[in-house]
């Protein structure tokens, strides 16, 4: 990867020159009813890039309508498994062919090093469509032995389950993982034979409008994937709250996902919801010091934070907690910051402006809380909204710090004595998305992990994400699991049929 702009891959420099984006309904690129749009910025250097259009909810409605159709008709409702699953691989080879192109959009659009995005997100997410497209053609259900008590005794039953799609999904993402989390939710859904109406977050669209262009190359039918941008209040209200919407899947805060719930019971719409976290990493007095503080600052300053898994509570022995703690400073203290598109660079900039404001305020809520700042604890002196990589250490978990999800990279650092009562205070929490325990002591480890309340806890690492692993919440951090087999199961209803022969 290059630092000269003017080094892009041809077609990513194609890609942008387009500048006024549009949006795909039912095969067509279009833009928004009442033309408003969205200015795309470029958050390592604080300049517009372009602009997506700001979907009326008519254009939802259209979206929606167009998504049902594609449903209900042969093109794709009847479409043979073995085809769904081929279309699934061969958008895998374009993402792959285009994998470069994909991470530049990324860094130019969300910050991130394009260089990281092409080994974790794009890779993660072409995986993903490979993985699912197996399930394609795996669907089953089961046959089931029935005795009914009130019927006469020489009758007899058959009766079996059918899984069938789910119907029209409404797919809302996030700007932290903008091409990744689209494949989360696109992936189970075709795979499954639903159709889809992704709107990504108005801040990072441009990867997903991509992605939809390699739909449209991989030739599945108009309408069966639709891309609407916009923003949450208007655009993602219209979508959630759409009678046709029979699934709603959504990774994004806990506050919006709340919302959505709710939206999604009063049509009793099927939904999974990824959310908020603030996972916490345990580092037992017998962990190499050296690993653990390795292993900390990748757990936190990953994606810079703006990871819902982010290691950001450390609780660490205290028999090794100034060894750690010590080592910790020095590595997020060389952490190269810089633009995506700068192959040294391992931490860009926050995403947005209001995002590098939110992080900024939490810093200063910890320094009036009184933690102690071991490291960073400011914007970085250089355009673009970079933060430092910053490090507090308390005793109380309880300040805000330790508690709120501040989602920018921000490590708070406790000591603590007792093994039991560090599980109580990692559990203390409303959320419950990943944990993480550094030992080799076999025995401590395995009590240990019964006892976390997390939908993922990892061993000796952190953020280790494979497409088999289903990945989601306890608490407040979410219902239902992407990835894994479990998330194709959540875009299938359960049929039961019964025959009396
Ligand atoms: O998220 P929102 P924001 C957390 C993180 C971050 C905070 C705020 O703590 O600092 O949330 O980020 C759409 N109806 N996470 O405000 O608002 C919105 O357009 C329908 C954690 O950006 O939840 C976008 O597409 N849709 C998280 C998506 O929801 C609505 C990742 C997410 O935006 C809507 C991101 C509405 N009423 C933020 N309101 C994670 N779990 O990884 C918004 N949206």
């Amino acid at each position: 990867f290059t630092k000269h702009p003017h080094d892009l891959e041809n077609k990513t420099r194609a890609f942008l020159a387009r500048q006024n984006h549009r949006m795909l309904i039912g095969g067509q690129w279009v833009d928004a009813l009442e033309n408003k749009r969205i200015e795309v910025e470029n958050p390592a250097e604080e300049t517009v890039i372009g602009s997506i259009p700001l979907a009326h909810p008519d254009d939802v409605n259209k979206a929606v309508s167009c998504a049902k159709s594609a449903f209900n008709g042969d093109d794709w409702g009847r479409m043979r498994p073995s085809a769904r699953q081929n279309m699934l691989l061969k958008l895998a080879d374009l993402i792959e062919r285009d994998a470069r192109i994909i991470a530049e959009l990324e860094a130019i659009d969300n910050g991130k090093s394009a260089a990281i995005a092409e080994a974790v997100d794009i890779s993660l997410g072409l995986e993903f469509f490979r993985y699912m497209a197996g399930w394609a053609t795996k669907i089953e259900g089961s046959t089931l032995d029935v005795s009914m008590p009130f019927a006469p005794a020489d009758s007899d039953f058959t009766a079996y389950t059918r899984r069938e799609p789910v119907g029209v999904v409404a797919a809302i993402i996030p700007w932290n993982f903008p091409f990744l989390m689209a494949c989360w939710k696109l992936a189970p859904a075709l795979a499954a034979g639903c159709t889809v109406v992704l709107k990504p977050a108005e801040q990072t669209s441009l990867s997903a409008l991509y992605l939809c262009e390699l739909i449209g190359e991989a030739n599945f039918p108009d309408g069966v994937v639709n891309i609407i941008t916009g923003e949450g209040q208007s655009t993602g209200s219209a979508l959630i709250t759409h009678p046709d919407i029979n699934k709603i899947s959504f990774t994004g805060s806990t506050e919006v996902g709340q919302i959505i719930g709710r939206a999604a019971m009063d049509n009793m719409a099927r939904v999974t919801l990824e959310l908020g976290g603030k996972s916490p990493m345990i580092v037992l007095a017998d962990c190499d010091p050296e690993k653990a503080a390795q292993g900390a600052a990748a757990a936190i300053f990953f994606n810079h934070g703006q990871t819902c898994s982010a290691g950001s509570r450390l609780y660490v022995h205290r028999s090794i907690s100034d060894k750690v703690l010590d080592r910790l400073a020095e590595l997020a203290e060389a952490i190269p910051l810089g633009p995506g598109l700068d192959p040294a660079a391992q931490m860009g900039p926050l995403v947005s402006r209001v995002q590098l404001d939110r992080v900024c305020r939490y810093i200063e809520t910890g320094r009036q809380e009184g933690a102690r700042l071991v490291t960073g604890g400011e914007r970085a002196d250089r355009k673009g909204y970079y933060v430092k990589p910053t490090i507090f250490a308390t005793e109380d978990d309880s300040m805000v710090i330790a508690k709120d999800e501040i989602f920018g990279p921000v490590l708070v650092v406790i000591p603590f004595d007792d093994i039991e009562d560090v599980v109580d205070r990692a559990n203390d929490s409303r959320y419950g998305l990943a944990a993480s325990i550094w030992s080799n002591n076999l025995s401590q480890v395995q009590r240990l992990i019964p006892k976390l309340k997390a939908g993922t806890v990892w061993v000796n690492g952190h953020n280790m994400l494979d497409a088999n692993i289903p990945f989601g919440g306890y608490k407040l951090s979410g219902v239902g699991r992407d990835m894994g087999k479990q998330s194709l199961d959540s875009y299938l209803e359960t049929k039961s049929v019964v025959i009396a022969l």
